[in-house]
């Protein structure tokens, strides 16, 4: 096969990864877990070219990468294409690429999101280059281009295992076949839309290089994980809030503490996690959660998920999500139906 066309979603981490062990490799120092959502997939087609592409440089290797139908020639060509060296390397192959990705996450929603992206990308391109890999190999090479790409290979709920080198640095289900996860909801409030300035690989690199609580971030992180994966186990919804909210505040503190100090959450995000506390006080279940930028997630159950929202819909946008499918290779008709439609 040469071309391929493949789905992927975003994730929200419960359980954050923030900071790398291995940079080349893409190896956390520490595991991480998520909910992969079921909004904003990106479905990328990737196809086989016989020669560089018309325009290409050396610097983008012959591919040429489209995104929502633009054709882009910065950073995210660039990084697709040092993807696709490591896909062609696995292959043995030095064919160039076409790369097609669209992204339904709605402009300025916050959500522009390099998992959902690099894991529809590796399943494409390895199906295109002909590898035929199982979902734990799958998610080893979307960890190559981006961390969290890693997990969003896996639907539901994932465990992206720290491991030690490439071949334990993977992900899978949080629980074991058959095991129940509670049902959760994410109300996610978009405070801000616009780009986040300082991005979160570089940010990630300054706190491992100036924070003087990076080596307890870690180890926290270490004893989170473990807890969380038993708070699933039990199907402790509280336990599983508690954890998620006080874990991302961590991931704010360490954050914040880097010299120079970077500081993504904003007054608006501060305020919808005192709504969530408050929402606790009334005897619902919200906890809140957030990523390298201002938006909020409210971690809440389907029963509550609505009032949730309501509560919170003064602060931003509020779309409310729940666990979404793995990385799936699509039928390209349907793919030409949608471009058409
Ligand atoms: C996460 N984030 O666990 C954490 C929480 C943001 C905050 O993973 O350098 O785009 O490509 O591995 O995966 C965002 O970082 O960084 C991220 P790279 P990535 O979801």
């Amino acid at each position: 096969m040469s071309t391929a066309t493949a789905r992927a979603y975003p994730n929200i981490a419960l359980v954050k990864y923030w900071g790398k062990r291995d940079e080349q490799q893409m190896l956390p120092a520490a595991g991480s877990m998520s909910m992969t959502l079921d909004a904003f997939p990106t479905t990328t087609t990737v196809r086989l070219l016989d020669e560089p592409a018309a325009g290409s440089s050396s610097s983008d290797h012959g591919d040429v990468f489209v995104l929502n139908g633009d054709p882009d020639t910065g950073s995210a060509a660039r990084r697709t294409s040092l993807f696709l060296d490591h896909v062609r390397d696995l292959a043995g192959s030095d064919r160039p690429a076409r790369v097609d990705s669209h992204n339904e996450a709605p402009t300025g929603a916050g959500l522009a999101s390099s998992a959902a992206g690099f894991a529809a990308l590796a399943l494409a391109a390895s199906r295109a280059y002909g590898l035929d890999l199982d979902p734990r190999e799958l998610s080893r090479l979307a960890r190559r281009g981006s961390g969290s790409a890693t997990r969003s290979i896996m639907p539901g709920y994932a465990l992206w295992h720290a491991g030690t080198d490439d071949a334990t640095s993977f992900a899978e289900p949080v629980l074991p076949d058959g095991a129940r996860m509670p049902e959760l909801r994410l109300v996610i409030v978009t405070v801000d839309g616009r780009p986040k300035a300082v991005s979160s690989r570089e940010a990630m690199r300054l706190t491992a290089a100036t924070s003087p609580f990076y080596d307890a971030w870690i180890d926290a992180t270490a004893q989170a994980l473990d807890e969380m994966v038993a708070a699933c186990a039990r199907e402790d919804v509280e336990a599983i809030g508690r954890i998620t909210e006080s874990h991302a505040l961590r991931m704010h503190a360490v954050i914040a503490s880097t010299t120079p100090p970077v500081r993504y959450l904003a007054p608006a995000s501060i305020a919808v996690f005192d709504e969530a506390a408050a929402l606790r006080r009334r005897g619902m279940v919200a906890w809140a959660t957030a990523d390298a930028g201002p938006n909020v997630c409210v971690l809440t159950t389907p029963a509550d998920a609505e009032q949730v929202a309501a509560a919170v819909a003064g602060h931003g946008q509020v779309r409310i999500v729940g666990p979404g499918p793995g990385a799936t290779v699509v039928d390209p008709t349907e793919q030409t139906q949608q471009e058409d439609a």
